[in-house]
């Protein structure tokens, strides 16, 4: 059994079209739909939509998220999951997230088509702000389905213009009604393009995902003195903006160093106060995002991290407040649901290969929950993301979500994993 793969991509791209603008660094069509925004909403609309034609039953809880059911033959038996989110970057492409929410309601038109029976239900779902980049944690909807943050948390976050997430969350019409707590699935299964180089680089079509690295988001206010670029003498300065940078650089040399591992760091964003070329920068907002396929020295460089942000209070006479906006550990996905999916890949004579998750997804929410895995897909041009450059051909999406099909009929027709 196949899915059809002209019907998945033509979905992707009229979802492609909602929150769609022309980006001037690329030249390229861009796609931008914040959390719970317009677009967002208009987004949520359109898949909604699909999901009502394919007659599932949808469910929408306090926090947005969004299921869709499709009756098994025993619906008391805990369902099979397919997830993914449909938010995006502000800078985005059309597959991020969006393969693995359409790629699960090709599958269900597919099982439609040959009227396939299950034993369990399956159930389709996106959850909100995956990407975390409005409300400043990111997997923030699967993060409350499975217990790690509260609803009420979750409320309360605000973005940068002071809008409360629950205020936004009704505003877009999404604020449901169901309990946000999911039971633990059966299983989670997961379709999403790697977002990385690895398997384009070695022309491998799919990614059997090991797991998720740890992230740990901070939010850094760093406050010094303001004041005239030329009149102001070098010695009674307390540049923010040099401070930051220093941060940056202390970023890298931690890395060079190599004693963290394979940590990985990114000062996203840096925002000097007044920002202008002759006053010198009282504040600045920045962002750290770190990244460490261990636990361990992601702990080891967030100390290290902390004690620097000390030596620099005092090297530049400035003060730097953090906050943490976003903290998860290090996740394994389920051995068995591996095997099955690389097994699945030989069945479709597709090449595979394990591959760790360089970015968060829901799946590893979930993975607290019940047995969960992803497939990866590659991307042309190393696999770009969070960028309009995002690509992947219809071959190496139909690739991916026929190897999730494949594990998903095993799952939806099992008594017991
Ligand atoms: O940041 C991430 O890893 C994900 O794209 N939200
Ligand atoms: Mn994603
Ligand atoms: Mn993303």
């Amino acid at each position: 059994m196949r899915i059809n793969s002209d019907r998945l991509y033509a979905a992707l791209e009229q979802l492609g079209q909602i929150g769609r603008y022309q980006d001037e660094e690329t030249g390229l069509q861009g796609v931008c739909r914040l959390a719970l925004s317009a677009e967002d909403g208009d987004g949520r609309r359109l898949v909604l939509s699909w999901m009502r034609q394919l007659a599932l039953e949808v469910r929408i809880d306090r926090i947005g998220n969004v299921y869709a059911r499709r009756a098994g033959r025993r619906n008391e038996m805990a369902p099979v999951v397919i997830g993914s989110h449909v938010d995006s970057v502000p800078t985005a492409g059309r597959f991020d997230g969006c393969l693995g929410v359409l790629g699960g309601l090709e599958i269900v038109r597919t099982l439609n088509e040959q009227k396939v029976e299950t034993l369990r239900p399956i159930e389709v779902a996106f959850f909100t702000d995956e990407e975390g980049c409005r409300f400043g944690t990111d997997m923030l909807g699967s993060a409350v389905a499975c217990g790690r943050l509260t609803l009420e948390y979750a409320y309360e976050l605000r973005d940068r213009d002071g809008l409360r997430l629950r205020d936004e969350l009704e505003r877009i019409g999404f604020l449901g009604e169901c309990d946000e707590r999911v039971g633990p699935p059966h299983a989670y299964l997961e379709c999403h393009v790697e977002q990385g180089p690895i398997l384009y680089r070695k022309g491998v079509e799919v990614g059997v995902v090991s797991g998720v690295q740890s992230i740990s988001w901070q939010a850094l206010t760093i406050v010094g003195k303001s004041g005239h670029a030329g009149a102001t003498p070098m010695d009674l300065r307390a540049d923010a903006g040099v401070a930051a940078s220093m941060i940056n650089l202390k970023l890298r040399e931690m890395i060079a160093g190599g004693q963290y591992g394979e940590m990985r760091a990114t000062m996203g964003s840096l925002s000097p106060v007044p920002g202008l070329v002759n006053i010198v920068p009282g504040r600045v907002e920045a962002t750290v995002d770190l990244r460490n396929p261990s636990n361990e020295l992601m702990q080891k460089s967030e100390a290290a991290l902390l004690a620097y942000y000390a030596e620099v209070e005092k090297a530049e006479k400035v003060e730097i407040r953090w906050r943490q906006t976003a903290r998860t550990p290090a996740v394994a996905f389920s051995s068995r649901l591996q095997e099955r999916i690389a097994a699945a890949a030989e069945r479709g004579g597709l090449s595979h290969q394990s591959i760790i998750a360089g970015a968060g997804h829901d799946a590893q929410e979930f993975a607290a929950i019940c047995p969960a895995a992803m497939v990866f897909c590659p991307g042309e041009y190393d696999g770009i993301s969070h960028n309009p450059r995002e690509f992947s051909t219809p071959k190496q999406c139909a690739d991916g979500v026929n190897v999730l099909l494949d594990v998903l009929l095993q799952l939806a027709d099992q008594e017991e994993l």
